[in-house]
């Protein structure tokens, strides 16, 4: 559209542009109040249903770990940060913290982020030698006035944090790499079998959410490499007075439809958790036929304790902790033919 037409139709909507837009019409602006951001009815909340842990894959003992974090007396986002450091420490598991797969060039950079129940955030990315990096994303948040580290800095800051310096290549992924050298697939294709960041959300003995995510990224990624997990809005989105939303997969999908947000402004809505990660979903495979080629899973909580998740393929499952209880739930999925 051509600018002055469009500042015409701006006006005409009453969408102030800078140009041309007079004080009085800016003072509107701000004191308009969007009709989309409340939740359509206030949703009855029942908090003898908390504490409640959710976390995507099966990870049993990391979200019992936050369960009985939560169930202590724990904060939602200490709880949580405790949670996903049983597999941030789990060297079996190939795609979170200690014994991650590396990158193309055998370096292991994790991504992670926490959001806690005020909206605070913090995030590191591409962190070598570090193993809690969703602890070191809490004092991004805390201590620095910044929302994300990356690298060099990121780890420098670990250090001064007091944070243990280790080497997160173990023989396992060392020898897996070294196999993987031998005819090596670049393209950006995964199995989908072989997602299994954690993303985590819980709500606490008060009602509060938070939640963290960490990962090691796609196995054999170019170096430098971020996916979804560490950028809040994708990997992870937590807002106190709707819900929070967690994803795993690949994270290019997921970065390009800013997933968890969409899933928590869903929610805000008036949709479900499951509808809103349903739809999520469907924002994906709807405009990319490659789908069938990618995983793409999503978790989510509301405020009032509901809980849904989604994924494009069979395979995912989700951990839920409430009332003692800990479940593996199987979950539903786009693909059925
Ligand atoms: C990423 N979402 O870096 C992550 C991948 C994943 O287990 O889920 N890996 O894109």
């Amino acid at each position: 559209m051509e600018r002055r037409k469009f500042i015409k139709n701006a006006s005409l909507t009453g969408v102030g542009l800078a140009v041309g837009t007079s004080v009085s019409s800016c003072r509107n602006l701000t004191e308009k109040k969007s009709i989309q951001t409340k939740p359509k009815e206030k949703m009855p909340i029942d908090i003898s249903n908390f504490p409640i842990a959710i976390c995507t894959w099966g990870f049993v003992k990391a979200n019992a770990k936050a369960g009985e974090a939560l169930l202590s007396g724990k904060n939602a986002l200490d709880a949580a940060i405790e949670g996903v450091a049983v597999e941030e420490e789990n060297l079996k598991n190939t795609t979170v913290g200690k014994g991650g797969a590396p990158d193309r060039e055998g370096n292991v950079t994790l991504d992670a982020c926490v959001m806690d129940s005020n909206g605070d955030c913090g995030a590191v990315v591409c962190v070598g030698g570090y193993t809690n990096v969703a602890a070191l994303a809490k004092k991004v948040m805390e201590e620095t006035p910044h929302v994300m580290l990356a690298g060099k800095g990121a780890e420098e800051f670990a250090k001064v944090q007091g944070f243990k310096k280790e080497n997160l290549l173990t023989d396992a992924s060392r020898k897996a790499w070294e196999e993987w050298k031998k005819s090596p697939e670049y393209k950006p294709i995964i199995n989908i079998e072989n997602h299994d960041t954690i993303g985590m959300l819980c709500i606490d003995k008060d009602g509060d959410i938070a939640g963290a995510c960490t990962t090691s990224g796609l196995s054999y990624k170019m170096k430098g490499r971020v996916g979804d997990s560490p950028i809040i809005g994708s990997g992870l989105f937590v807002d106190n007075e709707i819900g929070g939303a967690a994803a795993t997969g690949m994270g290019e999908e997921i970065m390009k439809t800013v997933g968890s947000f969409l899933i928590v402004e869903l929610m805000r809505n008036g949709i479900s958790p499951q509808e809103a990660c349903e739809e999520a979903v469907n924002r994906i495979v709807s405009k990319n036929d490659r789908y069938k080629d990618f995983q793409i899973a999503y978790i989510a909580i509301n405020k009032a304790g509901k809980t849904g998740a989604y994924c494009i393929h069979q395979g995912f499952s989700m951990m839920k902790y409430q009332n003692k209880k800990n479940e593996r739930m199987e979950v539903d999925f786009f693909n059925k033919v």
